[in-house]
């Protein structure tokens, strides 16, 4: 009997199965697993790749790199979850055409090897592991290795055919199995999108009086002309009066003041309900159909809190929590304070009642055409009601995209994507520095975290605008701008950035003035220094180098010699495509600096030279293997984005 091969670290997977890894439609995914005996046999292992539903496994050879580590890559075409299990097995035949070589080699005899070799032959032709072809290929094999000298019996034994005929009949009864482990799909979508955040009822807004659908679709051809493909929609719902903010903040609103979008609920009705002010729900039809023509997906925000003014709050009193006095406190994301709506209670008696209800309002959305989701402060609601939720949702539609708005600890960061969400926001935003921008882009491409948590980078939000796009003048919207869309698969801006709106609500704060969030911001979208045409570059390039920008498990950190030059670069699976980002992350100083670029990491490793093609600024250089000067002028340009290609 051989002994049974151990099988540990299976990747993709997540927490040893509990949870399911993902992976995209159409994108290359590296299984791998670390497969030993104790002693020296020879192994085989492979992976073995059930769809969604069952059907026709996939079978994927794993090959050795080394230290007892097999690496294998299989494509999935279908959305869903798939099953991955890892197999190894002690290749007796190979063993022994190893050691029996190594014999002969060694002038000793081995007819005693060889008849051994010849009985194993015979009986995988008796196991009856191949067709009726094979087993009289097998006894033709037997015979020959007992015929002629040891020299040519060996030769016999060792060619390809040979090999791939015993190999073939090699039964799976001994197999060691690791998994099954769940793998989910996404469609291209979940794993690759750049984003645009807009209120449609600044569009068109003129004093006092709102946008609308119909005139915040005008803009949609602009959005997707800058090249992004979701664009995003702060909560389209009736608005409450009670507790409405005013502008900036404040606590009190006139009576023209639209109030927080997040305020959701009123007289008009509440989740299910679009706001009358932007139209019907025909309206928001016409929106979405009019976005698709675009190739633009719409996103809504499923934030579940309530205005006082919500039905739900009359109907549903079990769903909130009462305080002693019958009154309900206001909903808290401390030290943030959220005085105009009340949190939900989660574990309400009525538990299947409301999560049955969210989930139905998320599927009368869903029958609207929208397949993208963007969950507002997921973190402060019930981690088990989003598992329960996703899954739900994710058995009828697999399609549907979760983008978590988490903005907390990491545990908790990563037990959402865990549970089910597609994507999340990350740290990027306060990630400025160049050990800050390398640690985290590390530890988000080179961890396991890159087996379930997707990254979405976004540049600004309505609640963020960070010091560095305060200080940093247009500068520093450029350098944010490449690094979001170059270093991250998914990457999103919130409108005016384009228009570098960088006014604080006051000094120190991270809050714009005068934010959108509480009064109409209509927008001079015509200004001549727009970064428009610079994003739409930057979308370009990502469109050209879809895998390479997708896959993150291939960013790597290169060695640039001075502290404000950051270079990473992005490789697709089999190396044919690759870019080498350079970013001069100071907005106010030029960067002059030598990059030694890693060829190795590039899988460039023979290059005599490399011809860098920056598809940014359009220009073409030819760089050494060494150190390579480089001058990057904020006022100018910020970054080089070369296409890298061997001499
Ligand atoms: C954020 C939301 C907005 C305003 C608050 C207001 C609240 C409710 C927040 C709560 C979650 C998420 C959103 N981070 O904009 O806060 O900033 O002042 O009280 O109306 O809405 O939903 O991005």
């Amino acid at each position: 009997m051989s002994p049974l091969a151990v099988i540990e670290n299976v990747r993709p997977s997540v927490d040893c199965g509990r949870f399911a890894a993902k992976t995209t439609q159409g994108l290359p995914t590296e299984i791998s697993a670390d497969v030993f005996t104790s002693a020296h046999e020879e192994l085989r292992a492979w992976a073995t790749l059930t769809p969604p539903g069952g059907g026709r496994s996939l079978e994927v050879a794993l090959r050795p790199t080394g230290n007892d580590h097999w690496v294998g890559a299989f494509t999935p075409g279908r959305i869903g979850c798939w099953q991955l299990t890892v197999s190894g097995i002690v290749d007796d035949y190979a063993t022994w055409l190893r050691d029996t070589r190594l014999k002969h080699d060694d002038g000793q005899d081995v007819t005693v090897e060889l008849e051994e070799g010849a009985r194993m032959v015979e009986s995988r032709s008796k196991a009856g592991a191949g067709s009726p072809g094979q087993r009289q290929s097998l006894l033709r094999l037997r015979d020959s290795l007992r015929r002629g000298s040891a020299a040519a019996r060996l030769r016999t034994a060792g060619s390809a055919a040979a090999v791939r005929l015993v190999t073939a009949s090699q039964p799976h009864e001994g197999a060691a199995n690791a998994g099954p482990y769940p793998l989910w799909v996404d469609r291209e979508r979940g794993g690759f999108s750049a984003w645009y955040e807009m209120f449609p009822r600044s569009e068109g807004a003129v004093a006092g009086a709102s946008g609308t659908f119909k005139t915040a679709a005008r803009r949609l051809p602009e959005i997707a002309a800058m090249g992004f493909d979701v664009v995003y929609l702060p909560p389209i719902h009736p608005i409450g009066e009670s507790f409405r903010k005013g502008p900036n903040n404040t606590l009190t609103a006139g009576s023209d003041d639209p109030g927080s979008p997040w305020a959701i609920g009123g007289a008009a009705g509440g989740h299910d309900a679009v706001h009358p002010a932007l139209g019907t729900i025909a309206d928001f039809d016409a929106f979405v159909a009019r976005a698709r023509r675009r190739r633009l997906e719409v996103a809504l925000d499923f934030a579940v809190q309530c205005s006082p003014d919500h039905p739900w709050v009359s109907e549903h009193p079990e769903w909130f929590k009462h305080r002693p006095d019958g009154s309900i406190k206001y909903a808290e994301n401390p030290p943030k304070r959220y005085q105009d709506i009340y949190p939900i209670d989660f574990d309400t008696v009525d538990r299947e009642g409301l999560w049955q209800e969210l989930k139905r309002v998320m599927r009368f959305w869903i029958d609207h055409g929208v397949r993208v989701f963007r969950v507002d402060n997921p973190h402060t609601k019930s981690i088990e009601f989003w598992s329960w939720l996703i899954e739900e949702v994710h058995r009828d539609d697999p399609d549907v995209v979760f983008l978590a708005e988490a903005f907390t600890r990491p545990r908790v960061m990563e037990r959402l994507a865990k549970v089910g969400f597609t994507q999340s926001y990350t740290y990027f935003t306060w990630r400025n520095t160049k050990h800050e921008l390398s640690e985290y882009l590390w530890q988000l491409s080179q961890t396991e975290m890159v087996d379930y948590f997707r990254p979405n980078f976004w540049v600004n939000t309505p609640d963020i605008l960070h010091e560095y796009l305060q200080l940093g003048g247009p500068a520093a919207f450029r350098v944010r701008l490449v690094l979001a869309a170059i270093t991250a698969p998914s990457w999103g801006m919130y409108s005016g950035y384009e228009l570098y709106e960088d006014a604080p609500a006051k000094e120190g704060s991270e809050e714009y003035l005068h934010s959108e969030k509480y009064q109409h911001r209509p927008r001079d979208w015509s200004y001549p220094g727009s970064l428009a045409p610079m994003v739409r570059r930057v979308n370009a390039i990502r469109g050209r180098h879809r895998e390479a920008i997708a896959l993150l498990r291939t960013l790597r950190l290169h060695y640039v010699d001075s502290d404000s030059v950051l270079a990473v670069s992005r490789r697709s699976d089999d190396g044919g495509d690759v870019l080498l980002m350079l970013c001069n992350l100071d907005p106010h100083n030029v960067a002059e600096a030598s990059c030694w670029p890693d060829l190795e990491a590039l899988g460039l490793s023979g290059a005599k030279g490399l011809r860098m093609h920056d598809e940014l600024n359009d220009a073409t250089f030819t760089w050494n293997t060494q150190g390579n000067y480089i001058l990057l002028d904020p006022a100018k340009t910020p970054a080089h984005v070369f296409s890298v290609s061997a001499l």
